[in-house]
């Protein structure tokens, strides 16, 4: 049998950066994200007789080895199958025995371009090999987190938040829906640069918790404050205050990082005009339009479809580059 599902990718409005497990992908705070629909992963899983497991990414084999991650996650899903037919049947069968996964992912957007393709890429496997085995919501949780942490948020549509958890085994770790419905949401995603980040995020988060203080003083004092202001923003459907939680937590995770030893820098040029130009476009009156930025120069903007044309009028007016050449990517969330 072969299970095919088509999952989105999230974008994060207050940032996970720091792991408190680097092994089980506990993270060390909180974090709030908007699952952005239109930007999916669509995935086929399948369980096959072959010497090992294959992924296949837009037609790319991917090297198992030196991409240690698939074949933790999918140790894991056959781990918890094993543990169920045991509970079940007393351990006397199991019917997958020797199979090993085949995955099929295409994405309908660039992979390099850090638009979080992993959080798609294995909340995707994650469903599917859910489905395809039979795991609960909290195991393919666990399974889609151990992949790609971020990904674990992945697995519901709106706004979506990542329980950072107390307990060493993870147990209390998990993503949850938190509201949805903010139909008049778009995402306006500028593609800068297509290259790999040269500091990775696991390495990036390793470096920003061993050596910024300033990391530790957003993890005290304001992520919760934060996520529940966003939250609260988004039931009201307040844009003004969203927008302004929004970019206050993106400029202090690009804080965090200059702050770290040795210094992380992943805004280019380019996210500093698109910076300057949200906040010109903001100047008079309520906030309109936010930034935010992953590990990476690439911009998200999010805004109300309102405002979806007269911001890019108006940021065309104000970039040097033609609007088309930037790759630019408009969808809804
Ligand atoms: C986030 N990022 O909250 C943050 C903001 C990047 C900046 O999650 O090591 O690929 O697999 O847990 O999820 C990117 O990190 O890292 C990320 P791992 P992941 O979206």
């Amino acid at each position: 049998m072969s299970v095919t599902v088509r999952v989105p990718m999230n974008i994060a409005l207050v940032k996970y950066w720091g792991k408190r497990d680097e092994k089980l992908i506990l993270p060390l705070n909180d974090s709030i994200s908007l699952t952005v629909d239109e930007l999916c992963a669509e995935t086929s899983v399948e369980l096959v007789k072959q010497d090992d497991h294959t992924v296949s990414i837009n037609g790319k084999e991917v090297d198992l080895e030196s991409n240690k991650r698939y074949r933790t996650v999918f140790n894991e899903a056959l781990r918890f199958q094993r543990k169920r037919a045991h509970e079940k049947e007393n351990g006397t069968s199991n019917n997958n025995i020797g199979l090993k996964f085949k995955v099929t992912s295409t994405t309908n957007f660039p992979v390099a371009a850090g638009l979080a393709s992993s959080a798609a890429g294995f909340a995707a496997i994650s469903m599917a090999i859910q489905i395809l085995i039979g795991l609960d919501e909290t195991q393919a949780n666990k399974v889609a987190r151990i992949g790609s942490g971020s990904a674990c948020r992945s697995m519901f549509g709106g706004l979506v938040q990542w329980k950072s958890g107390i307990k060493d085994d993870g147990t209390d770790c998990f993503a949850i829906k938190v509201n949805e419905g903010w139909n008049t949401l778009r995402c306006l995603i500028f593609v800068f640069d297509g290259e790999e980040k040269k500091v990775g995020s696991t390495e990036g988060m390793r470096r920003s918790s061993q050596t910024s203080d300033l990391l530790k003083y957003r993890i005290e004092h304001l992520v919760d404050k934060r996520i529940a202001k966003i939250a609260e923003a988004y039931e009201k459907r307040d844009f003004d205050e969203f927008a302004k939680v929004i970019m206050s937590d993106s400029n202090q995770f690009h804080a965090i990082c200059l702050d770290t030893s040795p210094p992380i820098r992943y805004l280019s040029d380019a996210s500093w005009k698109l910076i300057e130009v949200v906040e010109k476009f903001n100047e008079n009156g309520k906030r309109k339009a936010a930034y935010t930025f992953d590990a990476g120069p690439n911009a998200c903007v999010i805004l109300e479809d309102q405002n979806v044309q007269d911001f890019l009028r108006f940021a065309t007016s104000q970039i040097v580059v033609p609007i088309d050449d930037l790759n630019k990517i408009s969808t809804s969330i």
